[in-house]
């Protein structure tokens, strides 16, 4: 008797660990400010936007260009730092047409646009009244942000910015690197004064500039990175975010503004951390509806431009976009433009491609969710309103088999934007439908699901 009541007391404790946990990963991207700002809550009008557009464009872009080798991380590598610095004063790119690269994101299928508007190089992409180390300062005499702002209004596309937290060229930002002597892997202390108290000017430079992105350009959400290295912390994280929102409640701020993020999964690490969004890096982020998050990926091997660098087949693009959107994320394709202003034509190209796709079966992607289907090797799941999509990466041979949840039936099926019904039968909640030997798209095909009932709330399966 006393052994069975200890168990059920076990089990009641287990039951209450099990709750909280859940609360709290229900609770983890939603948090906006973080533990320090328990009532900034992410604004949900906000991120709905971001999620509902699903796809958007990376622009890794600078004065390195000129050289073609990475943004940032070549500075003291493959190119000297005097020199590197210096490259702004050759920086011309006469063929920049703002609305040629908005309308390549939108033929693209893209829905909104993300630009380094400074990376850990710490030269400004905009006429700043805060640094000399800017594009008022280049033969080209003139920020691109207005005109691209501008575009994007036009053309209907969200406007966001990159900005790195740590500045390798900024004289206050106190972590040096790259480091000849390694003093970059050693923790340092950021209670010391003397550095604490540049690190405090090196803050007010971020703020000035950031304010003034907010007040000149209007960007609907901030990119941050670069939140990694000792000299930036939790407090500082947390502070920047209610700053930010405190100057436009509609920002939309991703997990790198703080130290949650957890490597390149880019996961945040717990409820406790800053930010509005997770950031898995050059990989499709695990299956997560709950909590909001968008993938990095570029469309060739490098983020900034480099002649010949070879670019991912299209379909791998394509594939690339529906697993992050059957996963429950977004997919930020990175593109690099070239130093002259333009994106290279085979970029073009391959985006056109993917925006052909789209074209067809953005129905399955936009304003959509993921799941409720888990992602397998063959196929991945959105849905929206009583509709379930199901994007075929390869070719099932014969008959798709998925289990449906208690409650839902299927009322027809086809493929999106074919008018014949595919035959299908349910047995003990297995759902099987009958496939043609050929699918009708090579890149991925797409079967619609009508069900008997809204979608939305489905427990994934
Ligand atoms: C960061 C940037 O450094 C990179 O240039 C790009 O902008 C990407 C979107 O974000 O990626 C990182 C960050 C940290 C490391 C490598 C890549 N790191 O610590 O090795």
């Amino acid at each position: 008797m006393e052994n069975h009541k200890n168990k059920s007391m076990a089990l009641k404790q287990l039951l209450v660990v099990f709750l909280l946990i859940t609360q709290f990963s229900f609770a983890q991207n939603s948090n906006g400010g973080g533990e320090a700002n328990p009532d900034l809550k992410t604004n949900e009008q906000a991120l709905k936007r971001f999620q509902d557009n699903r796809f958007g464009m990376f622009i890794h872009w600078g004065p390195v260009t000129l050289r073609g080798t990475e943004i940032s991380w070549s500075r003291g590598k493959e190119v000297a730092i005097d020199e590197y610095d210096n490259l702004y004063k050759e920086f011309n790119p006469v063929l920049f047409n703002a609305n040629d690269w908005v309308k390549t994101a939108k033929d693209a299928g893209m829905k909104y646009i993300v630009l380094t508007a400074r990376h850990h190089d710490g030269f400004s992409l905009w006429d700043s009244k805060f640094t000399d180390y800017d594009m008022k300062n280049t033969p080209y005499g003139k920020g691109v942000l207005k005109e691209l702002a501008a575009a994007c209004k036009e053309q209907n596309i969200d406007f966001g910015l990159y900005y790195t937290i740590c500045d390798w060229h900024h004289q206050d930002y106190p972590v040096v690197y790259p480091d000849k002597d390694y003093k970059f892997h050693i923790e340092k202390d950021i209670t010391d004064p003397a550095t604490k108290e540049k690190m405090d000017r090196y803050i007010t430079y971020m703020k000035n500039q950031l304010k003034e992105l907010i007040e000149d350009y209007n960007p609907t959400l901030f990119w941050f990175d670069g939140e990694w290295e000792w000299a930036w912390t939790h407090e500082m994280g947390m502070d920047l975010y209610a700053y930010l929102r405190g100057l436009n409640d509609n920002l939309l701020i991703n997990n790198r503004i703080d130290k949650g993020r957890e490597g390149m999964a880019g996961t945040t690490k717990s409820y406790k951390y800053a930010g509005d969004y997770a950031t898995p890096e050059q990989e499709i982020g695990k299956y997560d509806v709950t909590n909001a998050w968008e993938s990095c990926i570029t469309i060739a091997n490098q983020w900034a431009w480099k002649a010949n660098d070879q670019l991912k087949p299209t379909k791998q693009c394509i594939q690339t976009l529906v697993q992050t959107a059957g996963g429950g994320g977004n997919l930020l394709l990175n593109v690099g433009p070239m130093a002259d202003g333009r994106i290279e034509q085979r970029q073009i190209d391959r985006l056109k491609e993917i925006g052909t796709w789209l074209d067809l079966y953005g129905e399955a992607i936009y304003g959509t969710r993921g799941g409720p289907f888990l992602p397998t090797e063959t196929i991945v799941s959105t849905h929206k309103n009583d509709k379930i999509y199901v994007h075929l990466l390869k070719n099932p041979e014969g008959n798709l088999e998925v289990s449906l949840p208690k409650g839902y039936k299927v009322k027809k099926c086809y493929f999106l934007n074919q008018t014949d019904f595919l035959t299908f039968e349910l047995k003990k909640g297995k759902l099987r439908i009958s496939l043609p030997e050929t699918l009708p798209n090579a890149n991925v095909s797409v079967l619609v699901l009508e069900m008997n009932k809204s979608t939305e709330g489905m427990e994934p399966i």
